[in-house]
């Protein structure tokens, strides 16, 4: 599974995204006006928490992976 990251819009600052838990990040931040792609094998469907780590508790959010 390919997960795109969409283009960082915000002028001033860079992101990352990761998912909780599973050592998987972008490998360096996002900067503005930049894009990403993360490979990921889900092994199991489910919730999986991400995250930037840059800014963690303002920019979280769940990855859904159905069955
Ligand atoms: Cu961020």
């Amino acid at each position: 599974m390919e997960i795109p990251i969409s283009k960082n819009e915000l002028r001033a600052i860079p992101h990352d995204f990761a998912l909780v838990g599973l050592d998987l990040k972008t490998p360096k931040p996002i900067q503005p006006g930049e894009s990403a792609t993360l490979r990921f094998t889900p092994s199991r469907s489910g919730e999986f928490a991400y995250t930037c780590t840059l800014h963690p508790g303002l920019m979280d959010g769940r990855l859904i992976v159905r069955p």
